[in-house]
């Protein structure tokens, strides 16, 4: 057992389609607890800074965009195995790739606009905790 903490994101679009709880749904019956959640929207400035090891990526000026057009729900989620565990319920970036029954298969509309954020390692979920909340 190896109890982590992950930084989850529900992203504009899915926020915008009232998907909140079909998602914390998921996510709760993996046995992962969210223990800290907050909405707001991000400046184009917290965007840019949240996203800065993308920032030579060719996408980078749209997915700063894109991050700031609505209101996120930004939550930490603790459980055995936290990061990996999300990152599989989540599915793969692009949600035409992304596995049968994961969250992006269900509900993302597109590379962008793919209706969650997970940590992809502990490294990443510290740094990206500690960048919204104070734990
Ligand atoms: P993931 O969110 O699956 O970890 P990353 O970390 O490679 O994917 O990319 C971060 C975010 O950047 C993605 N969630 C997605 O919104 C956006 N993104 C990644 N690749 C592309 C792409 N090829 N075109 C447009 N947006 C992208």
């Amino acid at each position: 057992m190896a109890i982590e903490k992950t930084l989850s994101i529900i992203k504009p679009d899915a926020v915008k389609r009232n998907l909140i709880g079909n998602i914390i749904n998921k996510i709760e019956e993996q046995d992962l607890v969210p223990i800290e959640m907050k909405m707001l929207q991000l400046s184009e400035k917290e965007s840019s800074k949240f996203y800065e090891i993308h920032k030579e990526k060719p996408f980078f000026t749209q997915l700063v965009d894109y991050m700031t057009s609505g209101k996120i729900l930004v939550m930490v989620l603790e459980g055995d195995n936290a990061v990996n565990k999300y990152r599989d319920l989540i599915g793969s970036t692009d949600p035409n790739k992304a596995k049968e029954g994961s969250i992006r298969k269900l509900y993302a509309l597109n590379t962008t606009q793919n209706s969650v954020h997970a940590s992809d390692s502990l490294e990443n979920a510290k740094r990206e905790i500690e960048f919204f909340f104070n734990i």
